[in-house]
């Protein structure tokens, strides 16, 4: 394999309705697609999510652009090939950026799968052939629209509810749910928003049976994580603070977690998300995919690594349709009974539809060796 053409196409999409985390609010995404194109013509995919704001991670759309413009591009054009892990090996010397470097990986991923004719959940060793999936809900105006918002989806078929909560917006919050819905697989996400100086309150969600409380305290820490779960029963769930295997084993190691989120971009691609999977399945830590409100190039990535054995927990993975009016990719992802169908098609899975493509491109720049 060797890429020859590369285009990153800008896009901006409108969300249906704005999604409010402990840091903010986003309603239009702007996002690349990565166009690579192999020596035998072969077009792969790939998704760059990385927010306008540096508030999830420190990766910004603009540094995401910066980074693959001016060093990650000029790496892999006209380099051999062997394996995408060879991709990961390449961007070594380059700190960090996993969110330019996953949107980059991810099209090789797509080349090499249809080089083999076969799914990307077939190549990176995928074992289920339908993915359970749950929906993150972001923080709503009133408790009344929380609720019907939680009914809304659970009846469309969504396995388990996630709901974003942060200092003032959590116990109270929780306990309403509760009381309306006892006993629906419930977990919390709080994006990093509490110290533990918030002990006494983190302690109380202990009430409300969570199967896991997702990323209380700060994106970057693992220390103050196990102090934490020494405190509490309910099942530490991290997500911005693992970046990579070394990461995951740090965290197990010092008992910061029972559950990792994995995201292909947190971690800076498909390559690494696998290994990070395979080292929790050999220590018996659950995993489960989450999301960057993809649209539908990142959104089949997903669905393809939830295919690995141990993604035994419902993901963030929804339906097209939870935040797009139409999506890039046909057949759209759709969800039955909380389920998503492995594609069977070669690549993604899905075709990347150009004429939607363009009508939300707002710019293209393409690259050729
Ligand atoms: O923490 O998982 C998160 C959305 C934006 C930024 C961070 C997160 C989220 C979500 C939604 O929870 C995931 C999705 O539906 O794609
Ligand atoms: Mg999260």
């Amino acid at each position: 394999m060797k890429l020859v053409e590369v285009t990153m196409h800008e896009l901006v999409m409108k969300m249906k309705t704005p999604f409010t985390t402990s840091f903010g609010s986003m309603q239009d995404k702007r996002f690349l697609v990565v166009e690579a194109k192999d020596e035998s013509g072969v077009v792969g995919w790939g998704e760059g999510v990385a927010f306008e704001e540096p508030s999830y991670t420190e990766e910004t759309f603009k540094t995401m652009r910066h980074i693959l413009e001016d060093f990650l591009i000029p790496t892999l054009l006209g380099a051999e090939l062997k394996h995408p892990d060879d991709v990961f090996e390449m961007f070594r010397p380059i700190r960090r950026n996993n969110m330019a470097k996953a949107a980059i990986e991810g099209a090789v991923w797509d080349i090499y799968a249809q080089l083999m004719n076969q799914p990307l959940a077939n190549v990176i060793g995928g074992s289920q052939d339908k993915i359970e999936v749950g929906i993150s809900i972001g923080l709503q105006s009133t408790d009344e629209q929380l609720i019907k918002t939680i009914q809304h989806y659970l009846d469309e078929g969504y396995k388990r509810i996630k709901v974003k909560i942060k200092p003032g917006k959590d116990i109270e919050l929780l306990h309403t749910i509760r009381q309306v819905f006892p006993n629906i697989p419930l977990m919390a996400d709080a994006n990093s928003a509490y110290t533990l100086e918030d002990m006494g309150n983190l302690k109380k969600l202990d009430e409300f049976n969570l199967m896991m409380i997702e990323q209380p305290l700060s994106h970057d820490d693992l220390i103050d994580h196990a102090l934490l779960q020494k405190e509490i029963k309910t099942p530490i769930c991290l997500d911005e603070s693992i970046t990579s295997l070394e990461d995951t084993r740090k965290a197990i190691l010092l008992g910061s977690c029972g559950v990792i989120n994995i995201k292909i971009a947190r971690v800076g691609g498909i390559s690494e998300a696998k290994r990070i999977h395979d080292y929790c399945m050999e220590h018996h830590i659950p995993v489960w995919c989450g999301g960057m409100l993809e649209a539908g190039i990142g959104r089949a990535q997903n669905v393809a690594l939830t295919s690995l054995a141990n993604f035994i927990m419902p993901g963030d993975t929804a339906a097209s349709s939870r935040y797009w009016y139409e999506d890039i990719i046909s057949p759209e992802v759709t969800v039955e009974n909380g389920y998503i169908k492995v594609p069977q098609k070669n690549g993604i899975g899905y075709e990347v539809n150009r004429a939607i493509l363009e009508k939300y491109s707002v710019n293209k720049t393409t690259y050729r060796i």
